[in-house]
């Protein structure tokens, strides 16, 4: 620097003219260098306490799957002629079948004739759930109809829940030839405490019906 300090109060001007007012200050004063950079970013602070419990949630964990609800829907199971664990409305009509070509699975199907019904009875069923009943059936001859309903037992009386008609003329009849039916029953209503399933059968002359493989969920 070529320059006094002694000047300070003077021109303030080096020999080529340039300002030196402030490097005049930083010399005749204690005076402070300018900021530096700012330094790295530090390492992450270890994790904090953890906070207090939440109160208890709540939770409406209903229609939990009870898998099968149905009893030897197989028709598996034969006392006397009949699958155990079905009621019957007219017993001389409805017989337990195992003939060639009459079976869906197994060694047995049930054989329901003319204005007979099969029906089971499902306790412990939540109100609030949906249902699905399926089964498999074949005419024993070209004029047998079907009904089948499910049926909501509730404290004020019996709510149809779900319905499948199969008119004569469209029933299946030939032997190894069986036909799938599904349906979804409406929402159980309040008050429900058990199922009824029920087979109704209409048929010609001797006709009737052969029914396999029925199954009833909790969907
Ligand atoms: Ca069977």
């Amino acid at each position: 620097m070529n320059f006094n300090i002694e000047d300070k109060n003077k021109d303030c001007k080096d020999r080529k003219n340039n300002c030196l007012c402030e490097v005049v200050k930083c010399l005749t004063k204690d005076c402070t260098s300018p900021t530096g950079p700012r330094g790295a970013t530090g390492p992450t602070g270890p994790t904090g306490a953890t906070g207090a419990t939440g109160p208890t949630g709540s939770c409406t964990c209903s229609c939990v799957s009870r898998g099968e609800l149905i009893i030897n829907g197989g028709m598996e199971e034969v006392i006397d002629d009949k699958p155990t664990g079905w009621l019957f409305s007219n017993p001389d009509n409805i017989t337990s079948e195992n003939s060639q070509g009459r079976v869906h699975s197994g060694n047995w199907s049930v054989n329901i004739a003319d204005d007979s019904t099969l029906s089971q009875v499902i306790n412990n069923i939540e109100a609030g759930c949906f249902y699905e009943l399926s089964f498999f059936a074949r005419g024993e001859g070209a004029q047998v109809s079907l009904n089948a309903n499910v049926i909501f037992q509730t404290n004020s009386g019996d709510v149809l829940g779900g319905n499948l008609m199969v008119r004569s003329q469209d029933m299946t009849n030939s032997n190894r030839d069986f036909a799938y039916y599904r349906l979804i029953t409406s929402e159980a209503p309040t008050g429900t405490t058990g199922i009824r399933i029920e087979f109704i059968v209409n048929a010609n002359g001797n006709q009737s019906l052969d029914l396999d493989d029925v199954s009833l969920t909790s969907l």
